[in-house]
Parts: C-alpha cells; structure tokens; sequence
C-alpha cells in the first residue's frame, strides 16, 4: 500500500513565526517555512495557505499572538482547510484554545513528525517504538483534547475505574500502555546487544551513517553495499527511513569487509522525549566504530543543519565517537567555487569534508580511503 492511500488528511494551512527578542537561526532565512512545508508534505497532507510572523510575542493561552491567530483563522476560513499545523510545540491546552478559535483541527511540529513515523514504520520495533513516543508525547496533552485520539490509538482500551473522571481513566490505560511497550522494546533491545556482541568478537567493523533527514544516508548506504542486493528505501520526502538498516561492504583499501548501518534521520528541534523513545533504533550509531556525518551540500541550509546533528549527537551519548563529516550529493552543487568541503564556520574553524555523489560515484573511492584511515587511527 503506497503512503498516499493510508492517508486521508484534509488540506493544512502551515502556521509559524520567530519569537521576538529571541536568537533564533530562522531568522536568517528567506524561507523560513520551507522545513514545516517539507514535514506536511511527507504526511502526505495538501498545502492549502501559510501564514508567517516574525518577532512575535507570545500568547500564553494560544503560543501564538492574536494577530498571527486571526491570520490562521482567516486562511482557514478563505481556503476551506481542514487542518492547521503550528511549526512549534504546543501543551494541550494551547492546541484546544488554538481549535475552539480557528474551528478546524491543530497538529504541533511534533505531532507532525510522530505522523509521519507511523505511515512510515515497518518492522515491529519501528511501530512498537513509534506507539510509545505518541503516548509518551500525548500523555502530558490529554487534558483539552476531547478523547477522540483514545478511540484513533484502537481497542484495547480499558473502562472507567470507580470514581475516575475520564481523564484520570485514559491517563492510568496509556500509562499502562507505555510501560508494555517499553518492556517490550527493551526486550528487543536485549536481542540486538547479543548480536551487537557477537559482531564485536568477530572484529568486523561498524560504521554508522548519521544526519540530517534528506541528506542521502540511504542513498550512501546503496552505492557503498554495492549492486545486487535489496535497496534501501530512498526518497525526497523527510523520514524515508525508520528502521535502521545493516549491509556489509568490501572496503578495498583495508581489504576486508566492513558493516555499514542507516539511521533515522535527525532534525531540529525534536523532542528529547521522543528520542528516548527512539533509542533502540539510535543505539545502532551509539556503538559504531566510527560515525559518518552525511551533510546535503546541495542544501543552502547545512550549517544550520550540521549542528542540529551535532547536538543530537552528544544527546544521544555518542559525542565522544570517532567522526569524519562529507558533504554528499556533489553533482548538484552549482559552482564549483561554492562547494563546502573547506568552509570557514562561526567559530572560524575550517570545515573540512569529502565531497562525493552516491548517485554519479564521484568520491566513493576517497570516501573508502578516509574510512580506513579513521578506522586504522
Ligand atoms: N542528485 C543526487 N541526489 C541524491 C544523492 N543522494 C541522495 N539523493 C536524493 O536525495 C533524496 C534523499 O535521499 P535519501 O537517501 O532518502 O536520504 P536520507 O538521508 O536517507 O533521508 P531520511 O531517511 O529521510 O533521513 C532522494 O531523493 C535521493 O534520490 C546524490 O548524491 N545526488
Ligand atoms: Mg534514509
């Protein structure tokens, strides 16, 4: 069944805006919608109208102002959409505010990516660890919600205990739900550290692709595996991948073979709850040998980008791995003269990083190279 038919989400107008007195890298950008337009259209979910506000103050009932609301109001009204999808995160409470006055359904950011996370999850892990971060997420936000997403996470949920409201009734099941769920996750887990060790005794190096979502990870892990095996799944829309996918590869400089593994994709401004939730998955870059940095070269946006991953990183615990940065997608760079790869950043530290192409080749056999010699250091 292809995304499109899972999916049966009216139109959304996008809503977002900086905060005023307020560093953000936003600011900065000519599109500052565009991250918020890519994540609607990877839910599937038609683009009905935008509204923008930058250096706005804060409502506290509703996050965003009143005028910026009456902006959402009208384009709902004018475009006929049935959903709003607010490029930040929002308490219960807000998001029922924001609904009761715009008149259609509101989705924050992050409800947002967990949407995408279930159209795309596949192995059970992945839906097992896509479940618990809604829950995870949805639990501190019941209140203001009218109870319609009990009945959207399926049966199975419990009756009203004596004397319980019905809030305190779906607090107590989804709590019961979270704590199967990471039981089960964390047995999983126990299986992947038995083969984690297995692979350890036999010696055979791990090396983790990493980064921002988009940034040719799963495209990467194609050429460098090789032709004549099942692809990876690749695709222009954000979170192509879930579940963390292992190939062994021939590194020719170290002539042995080496296991290469595809992460789920990074991106700004992620919960850390949700990446607790999504820690079995990440645990595979946690325990490489070495981490590859895949940064979109082509991307106007990639320092930006880069330190989100960086961060996520040393979130995650895996700041103190081996590291070495490339800049993929290389037969899209413009100008030659414009290409990163040695690039003076903020702290005036020069960017170094192979540049290299998954699609035409250009830079496999240097990438190969600098491997083995991160390996060997
Ligand atoms: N032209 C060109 N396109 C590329 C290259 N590498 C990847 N792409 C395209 O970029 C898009 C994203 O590639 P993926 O490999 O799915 O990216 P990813 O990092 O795995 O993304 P997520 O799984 O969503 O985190 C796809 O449309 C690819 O075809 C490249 O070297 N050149
Ligand atoms: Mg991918």
């Amino acid at each position: 069944m292809s995304f499109e038919t899972q999916n049966a989400m009216p139109n959304a107008v996008l809503v977002g805006f900086t905060i005023r007195n307020k560093r953000d890298e936003r600011n900065a950008l000519d599109d500052p919608l565009e991250e918020l337009r890519l994540l609607v259209d990877s839910m599937v979910v038609g683009i009905a109208g935008e509204v923008f506000q930058r250096n706005m103050t804060i409502e506290g009932r509703t996050l965003i102002s009143a005028h910026l609301l009456e902006l959402a109001k009208n384009e709902v009204a004018r475009t006929g959409a049935g959903l709003l999808c607010v490029d930040d995160t929002l308490s219960g409470s807000q998001r029922a505010n924001i609904e009761d006055y715009v008149g259609c359904e509101v989705l924050d950011r992050t409800e947002v990516i967990l949407q995408i996370f279930a159209l795309r999850a596949q192995t059970s892990e992945g839906i097992l660890q896509v479940e618990l971060a809604q829950l995870t997420y949805l639990l501190p936000r019941l209140k203001g919600r009218g109870g319609q997403e009990l009945s959207a996470l399926g049966g199975g949920i419990g009756t009203r205990g004596p004397g319980e409201t019905k809030l305190e009734t779906d607090r107590r099941v989804i709590r019961k739900r979270i704590s199967n769920l990471s039981k089960k996750i964390e047995q999983l887990g126990q299986r992947r550290e038995v083969q984690r060790r297995k692979r350890r005794q036999s010696g055979v190096p791990l090396i983790a692709l990493v980064g921002y979502t988009n940034a040719g990870k799963s495209t990467l892990l194609n050429t460098l595996s090789g032709p004549g095996k099942p692809e990876a799944y690749t695709d222009d829309r954000l979170f192509a991948t879930l579940d963390p996918l292992t190939r062994k590869a021939y590194a020719a400089p170290l002539e042995r073979e080496v296991l290469i593994t595809d992460t789920v994709g990074f991106i700004d401004r992620l919960p850390t709850e949700l990446v607790a939730a999504f820690r079995a998955t990440l645990e595979e870059a946690i325990f490489a040998d070495l981490l590859v940095i895949v940064v979109d070269g082509s991307d106007h946006d990639w320092l930006r980008k880069l330190e989100v991953v960086e961060r996520t990183l040393s979130d995650i615990g895996a700041g103190g791995i081996p590291k070495m940065t490339v800049f993929s997608k290389s037969d899209l760079y413009p100008d030659p003269s414009e290409e990163p790869g040695e690039i003076v950043i903020s702290g005036g530290d020069l960017m170094n990083g192979l540049r290299l192409s998954a699609v035409t080749g250009d830079g496999i056999d240097s990438f190969w190279e600098d491997v083995c010699q991160a390996l060997k250091a």
